[in-house]
């Protein structure tokens, strides 16, 4: 194994490029021996406290938002970068970070794509707190700062995958939400996990409007199994950086191998309960949108093609259609959950 020794290495060939190769030979020591290599060339301290080079993708520096509060400070300075191999990681182009946060679906902001970037500006994501309730054992209301001081933050590379046909590929933040789950000890007869999101009439232009079609709180919900999967993400950031408000801020969920309107944002309200809750799109149209949801190109959909997909962002060169898969390529890791279903009626 070929390992610099820190004092042979120059400041100069600490470029994320280096840094990420010699990650992959150093496997499980490797933050540490590299942590070391910084603080041998004299880099500043901010510079390997903040460990940003380390991720695979950071925000353009203008797009950095100043820190909610100090302890998310201490909270991005220590995130574990994504690994190499799918299915945490995809080697598939980044969604630049201006689409990722300019082209949106956050319904209580409004709905055109442009609408919750523009309209999220008076939304306080800090303070926040959470809900958590039914067939639990730990019942209560938690300080988000309490809910993410025992948790490590990692960088994950994911598709998510739009039931209107466009996709994007994402740098999230965040840490597995069966992590989250366990903590508040579910009974034996929690079998669902039921989500909601914040109902803010001062800073939701959406949810006073006259044209809203949903009846808020937006609400989503997973089976127990689904939401421990590994995959399954609870997410406070992007591209290195903290969630922008129109992504979902201070806190949302992102399950990969589901249409997007699964991952629900800005959440205040986790409940753990026997049966299949309502959720917001399957009670608006159940024929057009299930329960589960999943990324399924033979399930077809009566206003969008699920066989194909637009990768954004599309240019006037490349129109960038692909293919769609079955569970939005991460079937080897979530088919197993669906053994004996019937995908085309449990849609
Ligand atoms: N509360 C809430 N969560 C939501 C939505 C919404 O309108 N309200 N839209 C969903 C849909 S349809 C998609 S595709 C994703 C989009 O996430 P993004 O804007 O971060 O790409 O958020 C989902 N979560
Ligand atoms: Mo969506």
């Amino acid at each position: 194994m070929l390992i610099k020794k820190p004092s042979d290495i120059k400041p100069s060939e600490i470029t994320p490029e280096s840094v990420y190769r010699n990650r992959r030979e150093f496997m499980v020591d490797g933050s540490k021996l590299l942590f070391g290599a910084m603080a041998g060339t004299g880099l500043p301290a901010l510079a390997s406290a903040q460990n940003g080079d380390r991720l695979k993708a950071r925000a353009p520096a203008s797009m950095q938002r100043p820190a909610p509060a100090p302890w998310w400070v201490d909270k991005f300075s220590n995130i574990k970068p994504a690994p190499d191999a799918e299915p945490f990681f995809t080697g598939e182009s980044l969604t630049p970070y201006q689409d990722v946060t300019r082209y949106n679906n956050f319904y209580e902001f409004g709905m055109d794509k442009g609408d919750p970037s523009a309209n999220s500006g008076a939304f306080k994501p800090d303070p926040w707190s959470v809900q958590i309730t039914g067939e639990v054992a730990k019942p209560g209301t938690y300080h988000l700062e309490d809910i993410l001081k025992p948790v490590d933050l990692e960088e994950r590379i994911y598709r998510l995958r739009c039931v209107e046909a466009w996709s994007m590929v994402i740098p999230w933040i965040g840490f597995p939400l069966a992590d989250l789950i366990k903590r508040f000890e579910p009974t034996a007869n929690a079998r669902y996990v039921e989500f909601e999101t914040l109902v803010d009439r001062n800073s939701m232009p959406g949810v006073t409007s006259r044209f809203a079609i949903v009846d808020w709180p937006y609400r989503e919900g997973l089976r127990m199994d689904e939401a421990m999967n590994p995959l399954t993400m609870m997410v406070v950031g992007l591209y290195g950086n903290y969630l922008p408000s129109q992504n979902g801020a201070p806190m949302r969920l992102i399950v990969p191998w589901k249409y997007g309107f699964k991952s629900i944002k800005s959440i205040v309200k986790i409940n753990f309960r026997q049966t299949q809750p309502n959720t917001t799109w399957n009670d608006l149209q159940a024929n057009e949108y299930g329960f589960f949801a999943n990324v399924n190109p033979g399930v077809h959909h009566p206003r969008w093609r699920q066989d194909m997909e637009r990768r954004l962002p599309q240019t006037l060169f490349s129109r960038q259609h692909i293919e769609t898969r079955l569970f939005n390529g991460y079937g080897e890791h979530v088919a197993h959950l669906y053994d004996g279903m019937d995908l085309a009626r449990y849609y």
